[in-house]
């Protein structure tokens, strides 16, 4: 394999067994699950790339870590050593614990968005979006256009596209603008990074006209590899460096602790004006919890502090990197159409050339996904006209990208997974003209992929 795909820079201490079901077995739990990968049972699944979210493998020195929780209801130990490594690596000035991303989402959106203003932002997040306009925030999508095609492979995609949001701020007044929010990587663009340069481009805009720019933090580190990777000027720079500097250009940010921090839960919110932290901290208490916990036991703050560190380890991220990258570029080298470039936490299958013969109210990724847990074990996740969900006149968002994302958790699988996962998506491939479209049952009113239910058309 060499040093194009990097051997595991650890090794493994505790294992966990899988259990491969039958094909007969998973027809049945389809059925059961209405077609919706999310309601599958894990016992059901052979090798689970649902999703990065909180199926991280801790270290043992995370784990040694778990052990000195301090469960204390106000001022934690491990809630003082996970402020004080948030300060020193990303440098904001203050940080407000949440239970999970989605948590800090709903505490900033109350605190910086005054209901018919415009929040700019580089590709939607289904959570990020939802809480927005549930506090009255239109969010306006502008990311440079090469992100909603699968087929361009550009270092770059997740950039934001500067005349986009010069447009947003000439049509609505800059005091119409709640923030910019910018996400590092782009989850849903098949995460694709920001460079550098797009951040202080935007930060400069912001700067001039006063608007204020939060980034949404939560895969910053497989970002900050492909700074170093792919802008020159980074190319000696450590991760630590990069993933400083990517904060500074920001006013704060929101964490899904859950994926970088390499940990199972937890997130916070960060902020330099005082203002707001204590509008936050007055919030914190009603939603999270005091503001020295936000939701968090110590044991995962302790967990989490201690991840933050090890995730800025460039072994570490280039391995990770790297293993996504090696289950992309075996379904690109099978003609399997998937997103590219290939990004920093998944491979995304393009459902609408994999399943040309499906259209987008078909739900092709939807029912790609279900097919391809029924041929292999393997669970991935829908992110196309499902995940979009309805705007407020009530139509569907039909978004460019109709995909299935194969996700990879942190340090949990080896590259013999990734083989068994190529293996299953071609043959998939081979037989695509068998895959049905899907229908509503159940259409849940917000977040519907979470827990809605189709049959087979
Ligand atoms: N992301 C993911 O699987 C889990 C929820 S959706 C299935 O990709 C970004 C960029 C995310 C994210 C979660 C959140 C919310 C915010 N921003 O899940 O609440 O990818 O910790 O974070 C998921 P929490």
């Amino acid at each position: 394999m060499g040093k194009k795909y990097p051997a595991e820079p650890f090794r493994i201490k505790s294992v966990e067994y899988v259990e491969m079901n039958t094909r007969e077995d998973r027809e049945e739990v389809i059925i059961k699950a209405g077609y919706n990968t999310f309601l599958i049972d894990s016992k059901d699944v052979y090798i689970d790339l649902l999703t990065d979210s909180g199926t991280n493998a801790m270290s043992d020195n995370q784990w040694a870590g778990i052990m000195i929780g301090d469960e204390a209801y106000a001022g934690s130990r491990n809630w003082y050593h996970l402020e004080a490594t948030v300060k020193e690596l990303f440098g904001f000035k203050h940080v407000v614990p949440t239970h999970q991303g989605r948590g800090a989402e709903n505490l900033l959106s109350r605190i910086a968005i005054k209901p018919g203003q415009y929040v700019p932002g580089n590709m939607y997040f289904t959570t990020t979006r939802y809480h927005q306009e549930a506090n009255g925030g239109i969010f306006v999508d502008v990311v440079c256009d090469e992100a909603h095609d699968s087929t361009i492979d550009l270092p770059f995609k997740g950039n934001v596209d500067l005349k986009k949001l010069q447009k947003v701020i000439d049509e609505h007044g800059a005091e119409n603008v709640a923030y910019v929010c910018v996400a590092v990587t782009v989850n849903l663009a098949g995460g694709q990074p920001v460079s550098m340069q797009n951040l202080r481009d935007v930060s400069a805009l912001c700067k001039k006209h006063k608007i204020r720019m939060f980034m949404d933090a939560t895969r910053c580190v497989e970002n900050a590899y492909f700074i170093k990777e792919r802008e020159p000027e980074f190319k000696d720079k450590t991760i630590r460096e990069i993933v400083f500097e990517e904060f500074s250009y920001a006013d704060g940010c929101t964490m899904s602790g859950k994926k970088d921090c390499l940990t199972n839960i937890g997130g916070f919110l960060c902020m330099n004006e005082e203002e707001l932290f204590l509008a936050a901290k007055e919030l914190v208490v009603v939603f999270e919890g005091m503001p020295s916990y936000g939701g968090m036991a110590g044991r995962d703050m302790e967990a989490m502090a201690r991840g933050l560190r090890e995730s800025i380890q460039f072994e570490y991220i280039e391995h990770r990197i790297k293993q996504v990258r090696y289950l992309g570029d075996r379904l690109i080298e099978a003609g399997v159409p998937i997103v590219l470039p290939v990004g920093g936490h998944a491979v995304f299958l393009d459902a609408r050339r994999f399943c040309p013969h499906l259209t987008q109210d078909q739900f092709p990724a939807q029912s790609l996904a279900a097919h391809l847990y029924v041929e292999s074990g393997v669970r991935s996740m829908e992110r196309g006209v499902i995940s979009a969900g309805r705007g407020k006149d009530g139509k569907d968002h039909y978004p460019k990208l109709e995909t299935v994302r194969l996700t990879i958790p942190r340090r949990v699988y080896t590259y013999s997974h990734m083989d068994v996962v190529a293996d299953a998506v071609i043959e998939l491939y081979k037989k695509r003209d068998t895959i049905r479209g899907l229908k509503w049952v159940y259409e849940p009113k917000q977040l519907r992929f979470f827990t809605g239910r189709f049959e087979l058309i």
